[in-house]
């Protein structure tokens, strides 16, 4: 069977293919959900949030006396605007609504059952809101290859949840290397400071296959703390909107 049919869900398999889900993410380390949020479900959660990012963005060009107030203009023209807005909803997210939608019943749920945890915890620092373009100048944002324990923490049993937020056109997305949070690669600080595995140990992940999981506004994937992946830099003017959370079994703690 190809890879993606194994890591890859529709959302009704939350219901008829749960045990299926966990056991999957168990052995491969990622599952997707694909149309988690659907736009037939109008979810208020996803709804909200979503609202929330557009209206903010407004408010921000607003104080600054920018007219503009689309995003992928203020990119372009003013992008530490857009860096403003992505603050926001990171380290951790600020906005209410962003914050209810980390508390989703269905992501928490299905986490709780990933992680086999009955007391579920997330890292201070660990939301992340972007906003990515086209230009060389977001290059600096995002690293090669990494995982996220190794900039998050806390503990080796966590997941981050990676939520491609509303909005058409965008392409790019996040290669990762399947089974990978099974090795064990040496890392090491780049010049902006973000953990990359070293040259050295690059040839370790050639055994595992790797899977390119495209933007695509709705879907969310699950992967371990520990999994390999890398950023796919969207190649189109509309911008690739993502959320991430990541949440941890507190059983787990590094103390
Ligand atoms: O580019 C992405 O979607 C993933 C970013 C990422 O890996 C991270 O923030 O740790
Ligand atoms: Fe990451």
């Amino acid at each position: 069977m190809k890879l993606n049919k194994k890591i890859i869900f529709e959302k009704k398999a939350l219901v008829n293919q749960d045990s299926k889900i966990v056991s999957q993410y168990k052995k491969y380390g990622i599952v997707v959900i694909k149309n988690f949020f659907e736009k037939k479900d109008k979810d208020i959660l996803w709804e909200n949030y979503n609202r929330d990012l557009k209206k903010l963005i407004t408010i921000i060009a607003d104080k600054k006396k920018i007219k503009c107030k689309n995003f992928k203009i203020l990119r372009k023209q003013n992008p530490n605007l857009i860096g403003i807005l992505a603050k926001l909803g990171s380290k951790p997210n600020n906005v209410i609504s962003g914050i209810k939608l980390k508390t989703h019943h269905l992501i928490i749920k299905l986490v709780k059952r990933l992680l086999n945890t009955s007391i579920l915890g997330t890292m201070n620092s660990s939301d992340r809101l972007f906003f990515e373009g086209n230009s060389n100048y977001e290059k600096k944002f995002f690293q090669n290859i990494h995982n996220d324990y190794d900039y998050v923490f806390q503990s080796k049993k966590a997941l981050t949840v990676h939520i491609c937020l509303k909005g058409a056109g965008a392409t790019g997305g996040v290669n990762f290397w399947i089974k990978s949070h099974k090795l064990k690669l040496k890392v090491r600080k780049d010049k902006n400071g973000r953990p990359q595995v070293v040259p050295r140990d690059l040839r370790k992940l050639d055994n595992c296959e790797k899977i390119f999981i495209g933007h695509d506004p709705g879907t969310i994937c699950f992967f371990d703390t520990m999994l390999f992946h890398s950023t796919v830099q969207n190649t189109k003017d509309s911008l690739r909107k993502v959320q991430i959370f990541r949440y941890s079994d507190l059983k787990h703690l590094e103390i």
